[in-house]
């Protein structure tokens, strides 16, 4: 199958320029041409690409505070931010999820809040967006592979809205699971991990301010690669414990398995803090290539805690970091 790349993400097709009613009509169209192209139907709607039909789903988020934490930091362009991605059930190649998660759909969308909590309940996505108000947060993330970013998320404290599930005295960990649907994430057929993608934290590294949902980056809605509607960021740990497009939030009072663990329990640990002095058994963790900065940057030293330690280091006193990777 071919894909004729006919345009960038460009503005001109962006929601923001176009009037809504226009912006419906050519985004059902533009659907249609989309699923046939996937399909991979010669057919003059063909000529629309991939691209544009992602420039078409670009849609900015009204009313979030721009924050100075972080601002001093040089962003990965956008670009790669969602082109560069890890979400295994789209494919494991870098820029499969982008593709392949083109016509996901994240609405509608409820997340299920269970276990040790008062307020066991279903939220629609619509209500988790009045949680909190929502705020731009850039952060440094670190994946185990070896490689970093710098991303402006827009999203609220998951301390937020743990706080309005109410947790019970038996609640010492979260844990997070994303969707598994084989209708519409096509890996999730296939046994590369044993789905749904689970995720955990300790309850006070949950509640810690860092810990945020992401509902957005670059001031638009969360693109599907990403992980939307909504997914976790915990900027101080490797990047997998990020989990993407979640519906379900757990609270346990045992430590839980996550999927990593399972899959390679002497590579990933729990904790998966970044810590440049405990290499994975197979690589080195003391550095990393950021991306977007051009084949011939140099590799830049990994920071202790992804250089969040003064916030967070407190939360591992007297722990063996070797021991809890
Ligand atoms: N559900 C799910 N969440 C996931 C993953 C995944 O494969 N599935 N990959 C993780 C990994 S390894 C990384 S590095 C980050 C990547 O997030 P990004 O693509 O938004 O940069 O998502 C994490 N969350
Ligand atoms: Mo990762």
């Amino acid at each position: 199958m071919a894909l004729i790349v006919t345009r960038r993400a460009s503005d001109s097709l962006s929601s923001e320029i176009t009037p809504p009613h226009v912006f419906h009509n050519r985004r059902d169209f533009i659907k249609t041409a989309g699923l046939s192209l996937l399909a991979g139907a010669a057919t003059a709607s063909g000529l629309f690409s991939i691209n544009a039909e992602a420039a078409v789903q670009r849609q900015k988020i009204a009313g979030f505070s721009k924050s100075s934490y972080g601002a001093d930091e040089k962003l990965t362009p956008y670009e790669d931010v969602t082109t560069y991605n890890n979400y295994y059930e789209f494919g494991t190649g870098k820029n499969d999820p982008a593709h392949e998660a083109l016509l996901f759909k994240p609405t509608p969308w409820t997340v299920s809040i269970e276990g040790a909590v008062k307020k066991a309940k279903q939220i629609s996505i619509e209500d988790i967006f009045k949680i909190a108000p929502l705020q731009e947060r850039i952060y440094r993330m670190r994946c185990v592979e070896g490689w970093s970013m710098v991303i402006p998320w827009v999203g609220f404290p998951l301390a937020d809205l743990i706080k309005c599930a109410e947790p019970t005295g038996n609640a010492k960990y979260v844990e997070f699971i994303s969707l598994a649907d084989e209708r519409s994430m096509p890996r999730v057929r296939v046994p590369i991990l044993d789905w749904p993608y689970t995720e955990g934290l300790r309850m006070d590294e949950a509640m810690n301010p860092l810990t945020i949902m992401a509902v957005g980056l670059y001031g638009e809605m969360l693109p599907n690669q990403n992980g939307a509607p909504m997914r976790l960021v915990v900027p101080w740990k490797y990047g997998f414990k990020g989990a993407k497009a979640i519906v379900k939030i757990r609270f346990t009072d045992k430590m839980p398995q996550t999927t990593w663990m399972k899959a390679g329990p002497n590579e990933y640990g729990f904790y998966a803090n970044v810590n440049p002095e405990v290499d994975h058994p197979r690589w080195t963790q003391s550095s990393e290539r950021r991306i977007g900065g051009g084949l011939f940057s140099p590799r830049i030293k990994t920071k202790m805690f992804n250089g969040y330690a003064e916030q967070v280091a407190q939360l591992y006193t007297g722990m063996d970091l070797r021991k809890n990777y």
